[in-house]
């Protein structure tokens, strides 16, 4: 077992081109399982140690517990005895994913052609390779000068250049800042086609929605559309089941840190990994990686303008409040539920799909060190995780034919947000409606007097 998974590394590293892939997942499954007792819990908990297998679900195996769904990936090589195993301890299962190759289909081809498109016929219904964002980044800042500027955030560990998109409005009053960035994990593709629709969408409608309008008086976005830009590309390359970065730990031997838990607060003590082949490796120390450092010396200059942050993720279709860290509730938990709750139902009116609401410690499990909550301690109290579709049929691997109804009701639960936040910061600069409402509102109460 060992020698296979080993020999499986060495042709990843040496023969990337002639094998695609590197990893093909050619006959893997994955598998919903839910432990009854302790003892199954325990069982399931040394199978995936011992197997070293790819938790989707929880991320840890000290996060599984009695009652609660588990998503595990098995390599082909270890499906026999590890059914067997199961049988073992009485573990009933369910396929879920039959084989992860016919999901992951074969590796994309190159981009070159699509690379030199106009942003015209850009296309945002399908997933699009970095190269493709880079040349997407700059092409919106050229042709919607006065509205969106590109800028450096910061290099990557592999040395490539993070760019975020600045929307905004040229005007003499001071502006509030909203924050949204896209993939800081790998494999969630939905996450930074959800940026780049965000970003179109307000483009093309700044001046035909009052909506957006109205929030452009006040407010510039900046919207940050591939976070961990090493780790995504080699999703497209290598391996498409990648979470982490790709930075070298232990001389080579193992890569990447999740960097959803990098942030420094209350570093590397829950769901997080010390051990840097784990899947929620917590990096040697806070903010250690150069992605990580980037977004926090940019948040923390302009943290006394920043009135929203929002991360998009995927699956499991949750807008979550503080905190991740701790089942203790943040001091505005009353407002954000609130407001994630106008979210969720504004979401479902576009196509149906229902999002749970909360803190992700209780939703799922407890986990540190997330951006999430380090912006809230930081004194940011609308401080948002988004996770996409879907809810466990394809996971990471949601076919491109949902791209456009995942952005178009993410859409709309992020302008609910970013609206609600609006009003809140600048309470008088309600568009004109108000007076309408307002007099409606009068009139209905005299009536009511009168009756
Ligand atoms: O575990 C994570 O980092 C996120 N889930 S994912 O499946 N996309 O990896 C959720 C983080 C939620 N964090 C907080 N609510 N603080
Ligand atoms: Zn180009
Ligand atoms: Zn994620």
């Amino acid at each position: 077992m060992y020698i296979l998974l080993w020999n499986a590394g060495i042709l990843g590293i040496l023969t990337p081109q002639v094998l695609g892939w590197g990893i093909q997942y050619d006959g893997d499954q994955v598998l919903r399982i839910i432990p009854e007792n302790v003892k199954q819990v325990q069982c399931l908990q040394e199978m995936c140690q011992s197997w070293m297998l790819d938790l989707w679900k929880p991320l840890q195996p000290e996060d599984i517990t009695v009652g609660n769904v588990v998503h595990v990936r098995i390599p082909s090589t270890a499906l026999q005895p590890m059914k067997q195993d199961l049988l073992h301890c009485s573990l009933s299962f369910e396929i879920l994913i039959d084989n992860v190759k016919h999901l992951v289909g074969p590796k994309p081809k190159g981009t070159e052609q699509r690379h030199k498109r106009s942003l015209a016929s850009y296309n945002y219904t399908k997933y699009n390779s970095m190269e493709e964002i880079y040349h997407w980044i700059s092409q919106m800042s050229e042709s919607n000068q006065g509205l969106v500027t590109q800028h450096f955030l910061g290099t990557t560990y592999e040395l490539r250049p993070m760019h975020y998109l600045k929307i905004s409005l040229q005007s003499n009053k001071s502006k509030k800042i909203v924050w949204i960035d896209c993939g800081i994990h790998a494999r969630e593709w939905i996450a930074p086609a959800f940026c780049q629709w965000f970003v179109k969408e307000i483009v093309q409608k700044h001046k035909s929605d009052p909506k957006i309008s109205k929030i452009l008086q006040n407010i510039d976005i900046y919207v940050l559309p591939v976070l961990n830009v090493d780790g995504y590309i080699y999703s497209w390359t290598h391996e498409r089941l990648w979470r982490k970065s790709r930075s070298q730990h232990e001389n080579g031997t193992c890569y990447g840190v999740d960097l959803n838990r990098n942030f420094n607060i209350k570093w590397c003590t829950l769901g997080s990994s010390t051990n840097c082949s784990s899947n929620s490796f917590c990096g040697s120390s806070p903010a250690s990686e150069p992605e990580t450092k980037a977004v926090v010396n940019f948040i923390e200059k302009n943290k006394s303008d920043m009135i929203c942050y929002l991360t998009i993720h995927s699956y499991s279709q949750f807008i979550l409040t503080a905190y991740g860290y701790t089942t203790e509730l943040p001091r505005n938990y009353n407002e954000t539920i609130k407001v994630a709750r106008m979210a969720a139902s504004e979401l479902k009116k576009k196509h149906g799909i229902d999002y749970s609401v909360g803190t992700f410690s209780k939703l799922l499990y407890e986990a540190s060190g997330t951006s999430q909550d380090w912006v809230h301690d930081l004194g940011i109290d609308f401080s948002f995780t988004l996770e996409l579709r879907d809810n466990g049929t394809h996971k990471f691997i949601l076919p491109e034919d949902q791209i456009r109804p995942t952005c178009e009701e993410t859409m709309a639960a992020v302008m609910t947000i970013i609206d609600y936040v609006d009003d809140k910061y600048f309470p008088n600069s309600a568009p004109v409606v108000s007076f309408f409402f307002w007099s409606k509102v009068f009139v209905t109460y005299t009536v009511l007097q009168m009756m």
